[in-house]
C-alpha cells in the first residue's frame, strides 16, 4: 500500500494529474486512486483538486510516508506516533530478516540510552532506529556509531546550529556542551558476521527543556521549531553516503570531535583512565595519552575534564 500511495505522490508531486490518468498509471480503479487520495489528505498531505486534477501542494513535517517521499536514500519506514522504543521494535525488525528499515516516532514511552539508562523522549522529538544488515564483523561495527553520529550532526549543522561530537556517541551544541542528540547501537550476530545492527538515534528536535534532564538542550530552545522532514531527509542521507564510503567516517568524526585534544576522564567497566583524548583509531577506539602510555579505549563514558580554550 505504501508503494502505491508513494506513486500517487510522486505524480500528484509534479501534478497536476487527473483521477483518470493516474488510475491509468498506476493500474488501479478511479475508486482506489479517490481512496488513496482521501487517506493521504488524512495523514496531513494537501492535495489541491484543481481543474487538470490533483496537485500536491504540502507535505507533513513529520511521520513515516512524509519522509520517505522525496528521500534520496533507500530507506523505508515504519511509523509510530507512540512506542516504547524504537529500538525494541527495529530489533524484532532485525530478527525478522529486514534490512533497511527505519522506525520512526513522535513519543517513546521507554526510550533508552546505553546500559539500560533512561532516554527522556517526549512528543515532538525524533526518535528512530535503522535496521542494517551490514556486510562487516562485528568488532567494526563501532564505525556505523560513528558514521550516525557524524550524520547527525551535519543534519543539525544545515539547520544553522553548531554542534560537535563527544566520543562515543553524543551530539553536544559547540558553545555550551549540552546534549542535543545520543545514539545507541545494538547488534545481534556471530563472531565473524553481524545478523543485524540497530542504530539507535534520538534528537531533542521540537520539544521543551523542560521534559528532558538538566544537562539536556532541544532545538526549539536554540532555534524554534524546525522541520523535521528536512532535518531526517539531511541525516539519513549523510548516513547512506558515509557507510558507503567507510573510509570517510573517522576523518568526518575528527573534523567534529570536540573530545579530541582535551584531557578526558573515561569511566568504563575496567575502570577509569585520565589523560589526554589524542586521537580515535578504527573501529572508534578513542586514544589517550595518560602520560605513561597511549591507551585505545574501546567503550566508556567519556568525561571532558576542562572547557574549550
Ligand atoms: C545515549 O545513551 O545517548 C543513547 C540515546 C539513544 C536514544 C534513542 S531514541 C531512539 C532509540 N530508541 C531508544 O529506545 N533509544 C534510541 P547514553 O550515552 O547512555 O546517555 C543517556 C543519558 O543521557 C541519561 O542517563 C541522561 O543523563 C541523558 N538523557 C536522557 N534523556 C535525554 C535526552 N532526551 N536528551 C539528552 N540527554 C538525555
Amino acid at each position: 500500500m505504501n508503494e502505491t500511495r508513494l506513486a500517487i505522490l510522486e505524480a500528484v508531486g509534479n501534478g497536476p494529474i487527473s483521477g483518470p490518468d493516474l488510475a491509468r498509471r498506476l493500474d488501479i480503479s478511479r475508486a482506489a486512486v479517490w481512496k488513496h487520495i482521501e487517506a493521504l489528505r488524512e495523514e496531513g498531505f494537501v492535495i489541491e483538486s484543481v481543474d487538470e486534477g490533483y496537485a500536491l501542494t504540502s507535505v507533513p513535517e513529520y511521520g513515516g510516508l512524509a519522509i520517505e517521499y522525496g528521500l534520496d536514500a533507500p530507506f523505508s519506514f515504519e511509523y509510530h506516533e507512540t512506542i516504547e522504543s524504537t529500538n525494541s521494535r527495529a530489533q524484532e525488525l532485525g530478527d525478522d530478516g529486514a534490512e533497511d528499515v527505519v522506525v520512526l516516532a513522535d513519543a517513546q514511552e521507554t526510550g533508552r540510552g546505553r546500559l539500560d539508562r533512561a532516554w527522556a523522549s517526549p512528543s515532538g522529538g525524533i526518535w528512530m532506529s535503522l535496521v542494517l544488515q551490514p556486510d562487516l564483523p562485528p568488532a567494526h561495527t563501532p564505525l556505523l556509531t560513528l558514521a550516525a553520529a557524524v550524520a547527525t550532526a551535519r543534519a543539525i549543522d544545515k539547520m544553522g546550529v553548531k554542534v560537535g561530537l563527544k566520543w562515543p556517541n553524543d551530539v553536544l551544541l559547540a558553545d555550551n556542551e549540552r546534549k542535543l542528540a545520543g545514539i545507541l547501537t545494538e547488534m545481534e550476530g556471530e563472531a565473524d558476521q553481524v545478523s543485524w545492527v540497530v542504530i539507535g538515534i534520538g534528537l531533542n528536535a521540537n520539544v521543551d527543556t523542560n521534559d528532558l534532564p538538566r544537562e539536556a538542550v532541544s532545538l526549539r530552545d536554540e532555534i524554534g521549531d524546525v522541520n523535521r522532514r528536512e532535518l531526517v531527509h539531511h541525516l539519513l542521507e549523510e548516513f547512506d553516503t558515509l557507510r558507503n564510503n567507510p573510509d570517510n567516517i573517522l576523518p568526518a568524526w575528527r573534523k567534529l570531535a570536540l573530545t579530541l585534544n582535551r584531557q578526558v576522564r573515561i569511566d568504563s567497566s575496567r575502570g577509569e583512565i585520565t589523560g589526554k583524548a589524542v586521537d580515535i583509531s578504527v573501529p572508534g577506539a578513542l586514544i589517550v595519552d595518560t602520560g605513561e602510555e597511549q591507551v585505545s579505549v574501546y567503550a566508556g563514558d567519556c568525561n571532558h575534564l576542562r572547557p574549550l580554550n
